[in-house]
């Protein structure tokens, strides 16, 4: 008897990271049906009887799951290079924000443009991160910080999603700055989240998780925990930026309310990465923004590490603190700055980057995971990480299929 299988992936290098270490199978093979892998394993123990209807060489190349970045801010208006050069002549990120720059330069053009221009503005920067490797991809709001604004956000990360086929989850950020129609009245803005814009994203689909921004220039810990109340009420996951400037206990405030993930974490104490352990949250590294700001104080690697918390690495795909358009530099910088491995880099993109928005169907090359892959230009899965920078990525799949990065 035949079976039909729509693709098989043949010499391939595999990094499959299933069981320990890299999960390496060298002259490696791969099918895939309706999208899910159906088989993996050596080439010469291919079932008998199978036909597929595209058989695909990698001629002995490394082939990893596809990438998987679960911090992004990615949907903006317009750029912040004016005040990347106000930095370099040492102004600081917060004496920005105080001085209406900042998230609030975003939000006004991010206002004024309509949707399709945000679509527009925002695309390249999606494809960039797609011709690198990435097959799935977190987009939150919080440049729109009113209802209409917010939404067109999320709407225009959906559509991203679409237009290039690949997978995109949403996330809710409206307490990512104050509106200057709050201005002042902080309680007020989160009220006008819990009571409107919480609701009409839930209840709209648009969001697939709840963020916010718990930090001195931004939301105290009992802001934050009124909104993930909410969140939580209307059945939302929640996720924090949590502890990246001081130390607020924003990763035990997050693990508290079973957080998917905490996320930057320079600050975190151990209490809450005792916490974060007991609850599963994710801790998400972004070395893109550390390195942007210059920051000196590294998160609790050591300490993330004995406590059994699951790693994930990150862009952080921002117009202020992290203008970073490659998930591969991300994991290469939480090599270099981090000390992470790169194993734990590559299991940050991939597998706990999944973990990270609450996703178990990919990560992993494993039968009934999705035929999410990448064929690279490289043999060792540590030259990922080690070439800094370039075009590495030679073939991009997702569900099997070629990803629509040209258009
Ligand atoms: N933390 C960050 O690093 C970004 N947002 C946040 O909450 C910065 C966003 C920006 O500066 O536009
Ligand atoms: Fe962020």
């Amino acid at each position: 008897m035949t079976e039909a299988w729509d693709g098989l992936l043949v010499d391939a290098r595999l990094a499959t990271l299933a069981g320990d270490g890299h999960g390496l199978i060298d002259k490696g093979a791969l099918g895939w049906r309706d999208g899910r892998i159906v088989w993996v394993g050596a080439q010469d123990a291919i079932p008998a009887g199978i036909s597929a209807a595209e058989t695909l060489s990698a001629q002995g190349t490394l082939v990893t799951p596809g990438l998987i970045d679960c911090h992004t801010h990615l949907v903006f208006g317009s750029d912040r290079a004016r005040e990347f050069e106000q930095r370099l002549h040492g102004a600081s990120y917060e004496d920005i924000a105080r001085a209406g720059g900042g998230i609030a330069s975003s939000v006004r053009a991010t206002r004024a443009a309509s949707e399709d221009e945000l679509l527009a503005q925002s695309l390249p920067r999606a494809r960039a991160l797609l011709a690198d490797g990435v097959t799935t991809l977190e987009i939150k709001s919080g440049y729109g910080l009113d209802l209409d604004h917010e939404l067109k956000m999320l709407r225009v990360a959906r559509r991203i999603g679409a237009a290039l086929g690949i997978d995109v989850a949403t996330t809710l950020l409206a307490a990512h700055a104050l509106p200057p129609e709050f201005a002042g009245r902080a309680d007020g803005w989160i009220d006008e989240i819990c009571t409107h814009i919480l609701p009409a994203a839930a209840q709209a689909g648009l969001a697939d998780a709840v963020d916010a921004f718990c930090e001195k220039i931004a939301f105290t810990p009992a802001q934050t925990r009124r909104m993930f109340e909410r969140a939580s009420a209307l059945g939302l996951r929640v996720k924090l930026h949590a502890d990246q400037l001081s130390d607020l206990g924003g990763a035990a405030l997050a693990a508290e309310f079973g957080a998917l993930s905490a996320d930057h974490l320079e600050w975190t104490n151990s209490d809450g990465v005792r916490a974060m352990a007991a609850a599963g949250t994710v801790a998400v590294l972004l070395p893109g923004a550390f390195y942007a700001l210059r920051e000196t104080r590294l998160p609790p690697i050591e300490a993330f590490r004995a406590a059994g918390v699951a790693i994930a690495v990150a862009t952080d795909l921002n117009p202020g603190t992290s203008p970073l358009l490659s998930l591969r530099l991300a994991m290469s910088m939480a090599c270099t700055l981090f000390r992470l491995t790169p194993l734990e880099a590559m299991l940050g993109a991939t597998v706990h980057a999944a973990r990270a928005l609450g996703l178990d169907d990919r990560g992993r090359l494993a039968v009934g995971q999705r035929a999410d892959f990448v064929l690279w230009n490289v043999h060792e899965p540590a030259e990922l990480c080690y070439w800094i920078g370039g075009p590495l990525a030679r073939e991009v799949r997702v569900g099997g299929r070629l990803a629509r990065a040209a258009n």
